[in-house]
């Protein structure tokens, strides 16, 4: 403490009164020293202060590794520096501050990393009257041997994104759909502890879900929305039991039950995917029993018969255990696409003129998918499969059929999602047994690489949200807490 505080109050010293400081100035050791300037060879360390006659300070061939904010600040009458074969790979944002007289700097013969890090020094380059000897990169790969004081700054070039903690939600849940009524957004969370199906509200001053309303329900497996006319439905299917739509009151403020649907040979639902062919709305329950059947359903508008709501319209896909089923329309054709655990994924085409869905063919060599979701990069569809055993797959669509360009290795998950954040294409690949993977589109090889690891218990889904100019994904746990994480820029070069 008392070594510190003499250093200190002689640093002060020499910065204040050179003459004093001079007398006192013992040149370190390794050093040779004259009136006007320093040369170190060999050594570890810049000497914390100098003399106010020093005008060249020159550390040769030593084992200085870094230049730290500061280290400088003591030595305002520096002109020339010369920081020669030593082995600095960064220099901290601002640690050349306050060398108001520097004309020369020399940092030769280092190991400099042109990484963000050090983005700000090639802008100061730009900037500096003083003139620079060459700094040449010694790393990354790709930058070996550039010439620091000329490599271009490209905007955005250091800046990367990352996922993190928004909020936690004490609800456990199967699965999550967010929809928006009259701007405001919702989610549904399918609650199968609680017996319901809980809504909850995005609160735009505080940015998080607050409670909303409440189904209660039996074995609530799947809460799914469906706006039609005004108004938000709510699809809640039930394990071993009926399913029901309820129907937003708005003079109550709340849900209330608006139809019983018929489920003739559903006794399993693993999933519900809504969607729209030409103006009509349909939803696909998903069996996943042994006994089940897969059954699409069809909004009726008929009040002169008394049938408002939805109706089983066509039974698909007999005895399989399907698990997910995917919608999506390419080149002016609505397929229907199946998986199930017992026989590869099936896709079934909409036949305009019968107006049902017929099989159309088979994607091979895919066995035990427990999930399916398609997406779209610049045009070009593609679906992401998880299978439970084995490797997760991306496939593309060309030709008319699904080609496999990519196997994810994913042991054990069970679900996945693949989104898109200013304009970032990513999959998120949800497992119970480890960490959620997320993987980034790699816009030049087109395929995804590993971009970074949350945590969720137990996912059951990953859904998007974007709102208030903020991107969230939100995770539905079915052990633990669901999560909200938001997707947030960061700049490397900080
Ligand atoms: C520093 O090292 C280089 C290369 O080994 C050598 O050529 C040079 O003479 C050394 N400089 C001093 C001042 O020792
Ligand atoms: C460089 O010199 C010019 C002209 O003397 C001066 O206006 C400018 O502020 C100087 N720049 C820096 C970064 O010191
Ligand atoms: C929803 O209501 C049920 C029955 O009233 C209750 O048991 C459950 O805790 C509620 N869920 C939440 C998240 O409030
Ligand atoms: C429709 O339902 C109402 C009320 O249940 C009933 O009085 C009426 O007869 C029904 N109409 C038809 C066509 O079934
Ligand atoms: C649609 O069904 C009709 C009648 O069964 C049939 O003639 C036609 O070939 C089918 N179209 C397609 C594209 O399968
Ligand atoms: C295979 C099977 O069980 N299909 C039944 C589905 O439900 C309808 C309506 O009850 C029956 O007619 C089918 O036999």
């Amino acid at each position: 403490m008392l070594l510190a505080w003499l250093a200190l109050s002689v640093a002060l010293l020499c910065f204040y009164a050179g003459a004093e400081c001079k007398r006192n100035f013992k040149c370190p050791s390794g050093c040779t020293c004259t009136k006007e300037t320093i040369i170190c060879v060999g050594t570890a360390q810049i000497p914390r202060t100098i003399p106010n006659e020093i005008n060249s300070l020159s550390m040769v061939n030593g084992s200085i590794a870094e230049i730290t904010e500061g280290m400088f600040s003591l030595m305002p009458s520096l002109q020339l520096l010369f920081i020669e074969g030593n082995k600095i790979e960064t220099i901290t944002k601002n640690a050349l501050r306050g060398l108001r007289g520097l004309t020369h700097l020399d940092l030769r013969g280092n190991s400099f990393q042109c990484i963000c890090e050090n983005k700000w020094l090639m802008t100061w380059l730009k900037n500096t009257n003083a003139t620079v000897s060459d700094v040449f990169c010694a790393g990354p790969n790709d930058m070996k041997g550039k010439r620091l004081n000329d490599l271009p700054i490209p905007p955005g070039e250091c800046i990367s994104t990352d996922f993190v903690r928004h909020q936690s939600i004490p609800v456990q849940a199967m699965s999550a759909d967010i929809f928006s009524f009259k701007e405001d957004i919702y989610i549904a969370l399918a609650a199968p502890n609680t017996n319901s199906c809980v809504i909850m509200e995005w609160d735009h001053i505080e940015m998080n879900f607050r409670k909303f309303d409440n189904i209660t329900g039996k074995s609530v497996v799947g809460c799914k929305s469906v706006l039609i006319e005004n108004h938000v439905l709510i699809l809640v299917t039930q394990l071993f039991g009926g399913s029901h739509i309820y129907k937003f009151d708005d003079q109550q403020n709340k849900f209330t039950k608006f139809q019983t649907v018929e489920v003739f040979n559903i006794s399993k639902p693993n999933d519900i995917e809504v969607f729209q062919i030409e103006n009509d709305w349909y939803f696909v329950i998903v069996d996943s029993s042994k006994a089940g059947i897969s059954t699409l359903y069809k909004w009726m508008d008929q009040p002169e018969r008394n049938e408002t709501g939805f109706y089983s319209y066509q039974f698909l896909h007999e005895w399989f255990r399907d698990t997910d089923a995917e919608f999506v329309e390419v080149d002016g054709k609505s397929y229907l696409i199946l998986i199930s655990r017992s026989q590869p994924p099936v896709i079934y085409l909409w036949n305009k003129s019968t107006l049902k869905f017929v099989l159309h063919s088979e994607i091979p060599n895919v066995d035990d998918v427990v999930a399916v979701k398609a997406f779209r990069v610049e045009g070009d569809l593609y679906l992401a499969m998880t299978c439970y055993i084995g490797d997760s797959k991306v496939l593309k669509w060309a030709n008319k059929q699904f080609t496999e360009i990519q196997a994810l290795p994913s042991r054990g998950a069970m679900i996945l999602q693949p989104f898109t954040f200013s304009d970032r294409h990513y999959l998120a690949l949800g497992s119970d047994y480890s960490f959620t993977q997320i993987y980034l589109w790699d816009v030049e090889t087109k395929t995804f690489h590993k971009f970074k690891d949350i945590y969720v218990q137990s996912p059951r889904s990953f859904t998007v949200l974007t709102n208030d100019r903020r991107n969230f994904i939100f995770s539905p746990s079915f052990k633990g807490k669901s999560m909200v994480f938001e997707h947030i820029f960061v700049d490397l070069s900080l």
